[in-house]
């Protein structure tokens, strides 16, 4: 009669839960101070935060840094109204509070033209994907987020719903930074 062999599952179980503390640890940047961060210091092509590439707009940063904030509603009539009117200058941290005043879920993505063109015809292969890194967040009915963002780089933002159909039929706003 043949014997078979046991698994050691303990150390399967084990292995796995080291790999991904290890993946936490690598993406945990609370401790960075973008207030301190001079635009012509850093180099953008490879830099990363919480596990993204930064965008050509800037990169996430933590809310409680920033100095402006802006009130977004999202609406099913494919309107993004921002309040106050945007007005940005570069190097500003900024805090968006987002709320989806609809009742179909909607996206608040912040990027160049080319950024938010790549990532429409991305959620135009994939309609089911759902997007939540540091430059988009998605928002079901109803839901309220909050984002910020350190705007550098490229002065033409847009900020966009790119949901297939929102944003060609109104739902975004670009603005040039000053
Ligand atoms: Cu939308």
């Amino acid at each position: 009669m043949k014997k078979y062999q046991i698994l050691p599952m303990g150390l399967l179980l084990a292995s796995t839960a080291v790999f991904a503390a290890g993946q936490h640890a690598g993406m945990d940047h609370s401790e960075m101070d973008h207030s301190k961060m001079v635009s012509s210091t850093i180099d953008h092509s490879n830099m990363q935060h919480h596990g993204q590439m930064a965008s050509a707009v800037g990169m996430p940063a933590p809310v409680e840094q920033a100095t402006k904030t802006f009130e977004v509603s999202l609406t099913d009539d494919m309107k993004m109204h921002f309040s106050p009117a945007l007005n940005i200058k570069q190097g500003e941290i900024v805090r968006f509070v987002i709320s989806n005043n609809g009742k179909m879920p909607h996206e608040f993505s912040v990027g160049s033209l080319d950024e938010q063109d790549k990532h429409r015809a991305m959620m135009r292969s994939m309609p089911d994907m759902v997007h939540s890194d540091g430059s988009t967040i998605t928002l079901q009915a109803g839901e309220n987020a909050e984002l910020g963002w350190h705007f550098m780089g490229t002065s033409f933002v847009e900020f966009s719903c790119n949901i297939p159909g929102h944003a060609e039929a109104g739902m975004k706003m670009n603005t040039i930074l000053r």
